[in-house]
């Protein structure tokens, strides 16, 4: 049975025509219409999730692990703003999610009417576009006339078409706000295809146009240069990392990666603050670290974790910035020069046969020489965050993928190599909310089921809902490293000398993860020194008949020595 209401149909129409079939439903009344449509056709694959900042979170992580957008639907209210959070990370970390909240009639707003808000336009600017539907009042007043009025149809198809063709070519959030009027729980038998798509089928331009063309102005730019590349958040394809390989090559690039480059194999610095925290604060020290400063900084991908790269490279005098790739350009160090397809600069016309060849050369090697000092910390280093982290990364097998949440975590992870099969982190805006729901939404998809969540405590108790759903396979795995509150804090400089540290920044508590999974039917283990860890990793990825939770407790007071100790033994 399907809803009596025209428009939900013209809406169910219109997702499946685009390709829209991946639909994350939170209850309510005012959306049943929508919950009707999509619950009786087989070509819809629905999730229910009740919290709805978990669902959208959910949703983002499906998103992410399908490449395909993925719908949300929720009631009239307070509902909508819970998806705020997600559609933030959404948009900065551009990826496709397309909002679809019911609402009264327009006149029922702000006259006292209940589970009402301002709907449209509501994510005002962290939003690709933004739609309002037509109420299509006429057809309700015989809930089974089916004979829709030819001008609302007309109209709404229009706007319909348009926020999926945004969705499409722009690949980040789009919000739909859809009127519905009572009586909302009559049905109908038959699902109505009012409208012929192919009749709306405007391109709609892509977000960033990439000249085809690199200019004579940055081809100079790059000769006789020191050239850095410095790769962000990206999941490249086979191809991307084809033509990244002919790019290093043919420009004698300095390759700097981060965990979520998901880059293996280059040869590159691949731990950046390793390189660049213990040449800090020498006078010998800053003098290489100004030699480190590039003339020109190449950019591929998104966000950049590591905030010593940050700083060095907006101090650098002369500097020029091109970006590659189909990601937004940042202008990051204040000096964006240009954004090109990364193709572009690997056809093998292209060649910097002038570069400093030398620049490359002198900083791999100088960071491979400080191969033997850090293996030889990381194997003697006393049990704290440092250590868990080492022997956890190094444990996660080559079938998992690794979710990490912020803020210790994704900063720790920096450290090590991880045989995980790809790294993935929400860093659009780095929020603590969602990292759980993300990573359970991005393993209920099939062929990614095989999810670890590496987290902090803060960030574990917050998302606690990202397990109150039936999407948590047994092969899903998360890793609670408890420090007892935000342990970020003590090692961001001076922080600790704040009045009320302990109560307001790092949040003390003695919280346990343990009731949380009994809970939520997880097995659970725990660790609290380096045997313990060793011990527990052993067996933890094993098939077994539930998801696991392995909470590692660390002592809060050592845990910043030994990361002090680990910069200060590679000077
Ligand atoms: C939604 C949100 N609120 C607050 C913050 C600020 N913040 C960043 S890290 C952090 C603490 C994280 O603690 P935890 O998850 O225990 O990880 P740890 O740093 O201790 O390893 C906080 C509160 C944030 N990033 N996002």
């Amino acid at each position: 049975m399907y809803s009596a209401i025209p428009s939900a149909h013209l809406v169910t129409s219109a997702l499946k025509h685009f390709g829209v079939t991946q639909v994350v439903i939170s209850p309510g009344s005012r959306n049943a219409p929508l919950i009707m449509n999509i619950a009786a056709d087989e070509a819809f694959e629905a999730f229910s999730i009740v919290d709805e900042r978990s669902a959208a979170f959910f949703a983002l992580g499906r998103a992410q692990a399908t490449k395909q957008a993925v719908a949300l639907v929720c009631t009239s209210g307070s509902a909508l703003l819970n998806y705020y959070p997600a559609i933030a990370e959404a948009y900065y970390s551009e990826i496709p999610l397309l909002v679809l909240s019911a609402d009264r009639p327009p006149e029922k707003i702000d006259i006292g009417d209940g589970q009402t808000i301002r709907q449209p336009n509501v994510f005002a600017s962290l939003l690709g576009d933004s739609f309002v539907l037509s109420l299509d009042r006429e057809l309700m007043k015989d809930a089974t006339d089916t004979n829709p009025s030819a001008q609302v149809y007309a109209e709404n198809a229009k706007i319909l078409s348009e926020a999926l063709l945004s969705l499409q070519a722009k690949r980040i959030p789009v919000h739909i706000n859809i009127p519905f009027e009572e009586p909302l729980y009559h049905q109908i038998e038959d699902s109505l295809d009012p409208v012929d798509w192919r009749s709306y089928s405007e391109a709609i331009s892509p977000r960033h146009e990439l000249a085809t063309d690199a200019d004579s102005g940055v081809m100079q730019a790059l000769s006789n240069s020191k050239v850095m590349l410095l790769i962000g958040v990206w999941d490249p394809s086979d191809e991307e990392r084809e033509q990244l390989r002919t790019l290093v090559q043919h420009t004698q690039a300095l390759v700097l990666t981060e965990t979520l480059s998901n880059t293996n194999g280059l040869n590159c610095i691949d731990s950046i603050d390793t390189l660049i925290a213990p040449l800090e604060g020498s006078a010998e020290g800053e003098a290489l670290l100004e030699e480190l400063k590039p003339d020109v900084i190449l950019t591929i991908g998104g966000m950049v974790v590591s905030k010593k790269i940050k700083a060095l490279l907006r101090s650098a005098k002369n500097l020029r910035h091109i970006h590659l790739g189909s990601s937004s350009a940042l202008n990051t160090y204040g000096c964006l020069n240009g954004h090109y397809p990364l193709a572009n600069f690997t056809q093998n016309t292209i060649e910097f046969p002038n570069n400093v060849q030398t620049y490359a050369r002198f900083w791999l090697n100088y960071y491979n020489d400080l191969a033997p000092k850090r293996e030889d910390f990381i194997s003697l280093a006393p049990f704290s965050d440092f250590k868990a982290y080492s022997l956890v990364l190094e444990a996660i097998p080559t079938v998992y993928e690794l979710h990490i949440s912020n803020s210790s975590a994704i900063r720790y992870t920096q450290f090590f190599k991880t045989s995980a099969k790809k790294q993935w982190c929400n860093r659009g805006t780095s929020g603590i909310e969602g990292s759980a729901s993300t990573a359970v939404g991005f393993s209920s998809v099939k062929m990614h089921e095989k999810t670890v969540l590496l987290t902090g405590d803060l960030s574990f108790f917050y998302d606690t809902n990202a397990y109150w759903n039936a999407y948590v396979s047994s092969s899903f795995r998360v890793i609670v490293i408890n420090n007892s509150g935000g342990g970020i804090f003590r090692i961001l400089p001076n922080a600790k000398r704040t009045k009320g540290f302990e109560t307001f920044l790092e949040t003390r508590h003695s919280k346990k993860a343990q009731e949380i999974a009994k809970h939520f039917e997880f097995d659970y283990q725990s660790a609290a020194d380096t045997d313990s860890l060793a011990q527990a990793l052993e067996g933890f990825f094993k098939e077994g008949k539930r998801p696991k939770v392995l909470e590692v407790f660390t002592p809060s007071d050592k845990n910043e020595t030994v990361l002090f100790d680990y910069f200060k033994r590679l000077k």
